[in-house]
């Protein structure tokens, strides 16, 4: 392939001023848009952490064109080139305080694959709990953080991560060459600012949609239920590692294994890695 073919393929930097023209119709939202950033994430908890009322913050938007210190579940790295993914932190202040983030990352994995079949006219599967593949590779990763409230031990705000890759990134690490997918777009008439903004978008429909019906959906799309899997527990737990077969999602989002002896455990999302990852 020519290198001009190549660059021609490349998704379009970020148009800021529809992006702006999108965000207005979402009201109360706000967009924080930068080139280059560490981490969208971590941007997000910067503001939280100065704001005087986080209610304010309800429905901010960080976008990256790229990240530096792109992070993923349990300390690990998400790789994030300019020109081919696109990366962006929701912050979510809901009425009620939050009781279980892992949710809000699977009703996220929900919203992420409703926009990418809309638009994109393409079927990803979800992997709990947090990755969407496409042709056996992981193609989005979401990284949901609590924002925890010290005074009172409550989780008051959420910031919900998103990393998609649009194309193919021929300068992608070797060792991730293997795991690394992307949406393969080549339709240039979608732009970033739209892709995000219907995300964005989504989320927040999603999120008063009917939990149940939201968590079937999930389970619809999840491509671990009936496989083997091998379970990595990370926090000090006596179980090491074992081999499990994951048969269910329950309705708070928890995987549901059964182990060789026939018992059965329900996973937490934090609490757990599973083999491939
Ligand atoms: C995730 O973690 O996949 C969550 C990724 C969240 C990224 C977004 S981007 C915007 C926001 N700001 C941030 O700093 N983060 C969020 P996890 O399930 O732990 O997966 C991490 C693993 O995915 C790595 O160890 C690699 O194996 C693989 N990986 C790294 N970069 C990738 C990429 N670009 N696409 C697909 N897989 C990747």
């Amino acid at each position: 392939m020519k290198l001009h073919d190549k660059e021609e393929n490349r998704i379009k930097p970020m148009e800021l001023n529809e992006l702006n023209e999108y965000f207005n119709q979402l009201s109360q939202s706000k967009v924080h848009f930068f080139k280059t950033i560490d981490s969208t994430n971590t941007y997000a908890k910067k503001l939280l952490e100065q704001a005087d009322n986080i209610c304010s913050l309800n429905k901010n938007v960080i976008i990256a064109e790229s990240q530096t210190a792109g992070r993923g579940r349990l300390g690990r790295k998400f790789y994030s080139p300019a020109q081919t993914g696109i990366y962006l932190s929701i912050i979510y202040v809901p009425d009620e305080k939050i009781t279980n983030p892992a949710k809000i990352t699977a009703f996220s994995a929900v919203a992420l694959k409703r926009v990418i079949e809309r638009l994109y006219k393409v079927n990803p599967k979800i992997k709990w709990i947090n990755d969407l593949y496409l042709n056996g590779k992981k193609i989005a990763g979401i990284l949901t953080e609590g924002f925890v409230n010290y005074t009172c031990g409550t989780i008051d705000a959420a910031i919900i991560g998103i990393g998609v890759n649009i194309q193919n990134n021929a300068e992608i690490p070797q060792d991730l060459a293997a795991i690394v997918g992307s949406i393969c777009s080549n339709d240039n008439s979608i732009t970033n600012a739209r892709f995000i903004f219907e995300i964005v978008n989504e989320f927040f429909k999603i999120m008063s949609e009917n939990s149940d019906d939201v968590i079937c959906e999930y389970k619809e799309s999840s491509f671990i239920l009936g496989t083997k899997i091998t379970v990595h527990p990370v926090i000090e737990s006596t179980d090491g590692i074992y081999e499990a077969t994951a048969i269910d999602i329950d309705n708070e989002a928890k995987l549901i294994v059964k182990l060789a002896d026939g018992s059965t455990k329900a996973l937490n999302s934090g609490e757990v890695s599973l083999h491939s990852e």
